[in-house]
């Protein structure tokens, strides 16, 4: 009879393998897949305020990640409705409501969302010299997209905090300039 014995050299291998495959996990973020545009139905996709809306057989980059966090994280600001009726599709995921957009509220993309651990949670971004704390009510969605549930939107890229318009007036950014703005953020 033979018994499974491994030598301790292999043991090692093995191990070698596990801990560099887990520090370059943690260090990059990888795209998860890709999909396939398609077309909004007419009277879909709210282009209120610039939103993007997908484009028929364009690819599209998904992520389940984001890049690590840290005290100053950087991001891309957008800008989003989280209204009723605007261009966010429908109630935020985090507490199933409506929220005003002169409050300050964000999603997050997908990995920083983190299985809504952030859900309700404040962070506080950086930028153009002001700092303003705003309340993470939703996710970003890097994962999906194209579809009715985004409003036929795209996938949502892994660095960014989609914000109201009370986070943009609130770093004095000026109006003609909304919607597309490097910052930095952190858990407050
Ligand atoms: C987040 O900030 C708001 C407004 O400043 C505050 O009312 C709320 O209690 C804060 N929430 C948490 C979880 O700290
Ligand atoms: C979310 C948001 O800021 N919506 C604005 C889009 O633009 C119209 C017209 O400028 C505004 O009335 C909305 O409030």
């Amino acid at each position: 009879m033979k018994i499974f014995c491994p030598n301790v050299s292999s043991i090692l291998f093995v191990c070698l393998i596990l801990t560099s495959c887990v520090h370059s996990k943690a260090q990059s973020c990888r795209p998860s897949g890709r999909i396939e545009g398609k077309k909004a139905p007419p009277g879909q996709c709210n282009q209120e305020n610039d939103s993007d809306c997908c484009v028929q057989g364009k690819m599209y980059t998904t992520y389940q990640c984001s890049p690590s966090v840290s005290t100053y994280t950087k991001a891309y600001l957008t800008l989003n409705s989280f209204q009723k009726g605007g261009d966010g599709g429908g109630p935020s995921e985090c507490d199933k409501q409506y929220h005003s957009d002169n409050t300050p509220v964000v999603a997050l993309s997908t990995g920083w969302f983190n299985h809504e651990s952030r859900c309700l949670k404040n962070i506080t971004i950086s930028a153009n010299g002001k700092s303003v704390v705003a309340m993470v009510v939703d996710e970003c969605d890097s994962t999906k997209g194209c579809d009715k549930d985004h409003d036929y939107q795209p996938p949502c890229p892994n660095n960014i905090v989609d914000a109201s318009k009370a986070v943009w007036k609130a770093l004095n950014v000026p109006k003609e300039q909304w919607g597309g703005l490097d910052i930095t953020w952190s858990d407050a």
